[in-house]
């Protein structure tokens, strides 16, 4: 099959990826029942790990192109990718998205959310707010027979119409036995344009929105995607499975 194709999921594929999708939602709320100041991008790292290999399923994100841990653990000006470690401690006032993708039986399941950590100013509470709706209302426009344009305006309208900007270095993706697979699901766009839906197709919505610049950089360790301006970003993602009416979120417990 040409790597261009999306590929429409049976009914075999479809109750691995509620398995799956179920299982990334258990963990994330699980390590982030852990969050607190003091500890340490590693610790959760070491959490979600062990919640994941005792439920029988692998932290797809390790080793995958090479990258070093389990999960992303993304703080503050980080867009994503960020890798967890030792020597970074959550602080009061920091946001932090924890992204977990769990693959189960073959099958991938992929979702994130963006935490606040005790006195978080008012602005950046703001931007983490608008950015779950951006998902959220986005969400809403999966059905059979809409477009990918449909999801991707309505990411970009919200976010600019509250002052922020949409990251366009890194965008959503199909997914299946495959972490990614196509199609690619910008977070900006046109309606009407773009590639129609189909019910069986499951992909990811995962916009990130910055308080400046839209633009990124990757710091000198080849993974941590940072904003330019130092300004923080926040991202939420869920798994999403096309249905003739709409969509199921595949990423809830
Ligand atoms: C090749 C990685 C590769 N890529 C994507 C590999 O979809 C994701 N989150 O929702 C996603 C998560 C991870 C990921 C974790 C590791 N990678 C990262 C950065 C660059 C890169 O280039
Ligand atoms: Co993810
Ligand atoms: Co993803």
């Amino acid at each position: 099959m040409a790597k261009s194709e999306i590929i429409i999921k049976n009914e075999t594929d479809i109750a691995g990826m509620r398995a799956a999708g179920k299982l990334a939602a258990q963990c994330l709320n699980h390590v982030a029942n852990s969050l607190r100041m003091g500890i340490s991008t590693e610790e959760l790292n070491t959490i979600a790990h062990q919640f994941i290999t005792a439920h029988g399923a692998y932290p797809a994100p390790l080793n995958y192109h090479g990258f070093p841990k389990s999960i992303c653990t993304s703080r503050n000006d980080v867009i994503c990718h960020g890798i967890p470690s030792l020597i970074e401690v959550i602080q009061d006032g920091d946001i932090i998205n924890l992204d977990i993708t769990v693959r189960l039986n073959g099958y991938h399941g992929d979702t994130s959310k963006t935490y606040l950590i005790g006195n978080v100013n008012p602005g950046t509470r703001k931007l983490v707010q608008v950015t779950e709706e951006c998902l959220m209302e986005s969400i809403k426009q999966v059905r059979d027979g809409s477009r990918l344009g449909d999801v991707g305006a309505v990411i970009q309208e919200i976010a600019q119409s509250n002052g922020f900007t949409v990251v366009r270095d890194f965008c959503g993706h199909g997914i299946g036995l495959e972490f990614h697979e196509p199609p690619q699901v910008l977070h900006y766009g046109k309606r009407g344009m773009g590639v129609e839906l189909k019910a069986g197709m499951i992909f990811t919505i995962e916009p990130m929105i910055n308080m400046g610049s839209h633009r990124s950089r990757v710091l000198s360790d080849g993974w941590t995607a940072v904003t330019i301006d130092g300004k923080p970003s926040a991202q939420f993602e869920h798994t999403l499975l096309v249905t003739q009416h709409g969509c199921e979120i595949l990423t809830i417990e």
